[in-house]
């Protein structure tokens, strides 16, 4: 019989193995089956949840940052015996930021017997994993993923405790119309559900009064944004939109210099993150506006945790403090209905109130968030800074 302490050092050494390969719910599945086979965890000793995200690839911060959330507070459950008596393992699956590869993760976690999901943060791939995850009664709850349509499908057990685009495409719009008084937008996307849906939105809200002088969309992981960028300038936008991700972003602002097309760029939560600073440069970056929720170090609740992360992470990630919450309100509903059944799950996610490091979060019915307010931040030095409120 092995102590405790052993079980959970097995849990996070199944985390870094899982995190370091392409496929690894699958390499996971391997090495769960070693352990058990050698005596390191029983299934029935432990309450596995799990994290599902782009671990790999362009955009791999995004995963690293929900496991490192959701690592602090597993570490936090484990100390005080984890749940409904049993320590809490993660099983970390890596969707690599592609649609089919997020179904291949969703069908893995339910075979592998998680009692919820945490992720993903792509709508392109929250939305298909959805599908599995309903079908099995799963509750999922991402941290990161805005596009209406994820809640929008009438399905019981999906959640989010971020915003959606509806709310962050109209300010937006606002801004940019209100603020910077802007007369002809440039409007950008990277084709994906999420790129494209926020363009949208952002497009819809911004009036009569603002022209869209270019409207069109890039492709993820093409470097070479020059053509497009040029096409853009002939048009001779005040202000230039994009609704993607900071490794596009960042090389769309910086290439958007190098052609002297020097308008302003606006983006949104999937750009705010140091990452887009390193790949656009810092002086590149200046100006750039981002709608974002608003900075959680002026949320009380917020501090210990983000203290925590910092002391062993650095700089804490845009959604770190959302997938903390997340896997928290799912252990606590667990908790709440002294069971793992997805069922009774979900039902006590749909009626409590939670007290999260984010604050008060109540589930509506179609499992977002009650409130969540946008902000627009502005890039400075390097850094990022609120700027604008609506
Ligand atoms: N919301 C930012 C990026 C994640 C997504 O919704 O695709």
């Amino acid at each position: 019989m092995r102590g405790k302490s052993e079980d959970r050092k097995c849990g996070i050494r199944l985390m870094k193995e899982a995190a370091a390969f392409p496929g690894a719910v699958f390499f996971l599945a391997l090495s769960a089956f070693a352990l058990l086979t050698t005596g390191c965890a029983k299934k029935e000793e432990v309450v596995k949840v799990g994290v599902a995200a782009q671990m790999t690839g362009a955009e791999a911060k995004m995963g690293s940052d929900f496991k490192n959330g959701i690592g602090i507070a597993v570490e936090e459950w484990n100390s005080k015996g984890g749940v409904l008596g049993k320590k809490i393992e993660v099983i970390v699956g890596d969707d690599q930021a592609d649609p089919k590869q997020a179904v291949s993760v969703a069908n893995r976690m339910v075979n592998d017997g998680v009692a919820g999901v945490i992720g993903h943060f792509n709508s392109s791939c929250s939305i298909p994993a959805s599908d599995v995850y309903n079908r099995a009664n799963l509750p999922m709850i991402t941290p990161a993923s805005t596009n209406p349509l994820l809640t929008g499908r009438g399905y019981g057990g999906v959640f989010r405790v971020c915003g959606t685009d509806e709310q962050q495409g109209k300010v937006a719009a606002d801004f940019a119309r209100t603020r910077l008084n802007v007369r002809k937008v440039a409007v950008l996307h990277d084709k994906t559900t999420y790129g494209q849906g926020f363009a949208d939105l952002f497009r819809k809200n911004l009036g009569a009064g603002v022209e869209v002088v270019y409207y069109g969309g890039i492709t993820k992981g093409d470097k070479d944004f020059k053509p497009v960028l040029t096409a853009v300038r002939e048009k001779h936008p005040d202000l230039v939109f994009f609704g993607g991700i900071y490794p596009e972003t960042g090389l769309l602002v910086k290439q958007a210099r190098e052609i002297n097309l020097a308008v302003p760029f606006l983006s949104g939560d999937g750009s705010i993150d140091p990452k887009f600073v390193e790949i656009a440069g810092e002086k590149a970056a200046e100006g750039t506006y981002l709608t974002f929720s608003p900075d959680p170090h002026a949320i009380p609740s917020a501090k210990a945790f983000i203290e925590k992360y910092t002391a062993k992470y650095g700089e804490l990630g845009p959604y770190s403090i959302y997938a903390y919450d997340a896997i928290n309100i799912l252990l606590a509903a667990i908790k709440e209905a002294g069971t793992t059944e997805g069922k009774a799950v979900i039902g006590k996610l749909h009626s409590m109130e939670f007290s999260g490091a984010l604050g008060k979060i109540r589930f509506t019915e179609r499992g977002d968030v009650s409130q969540l307010p946008y902000v627009v931040w502005v890039t400075r030095n390097g850094r990022f800074e609120e700027y604008w409120k609506p």
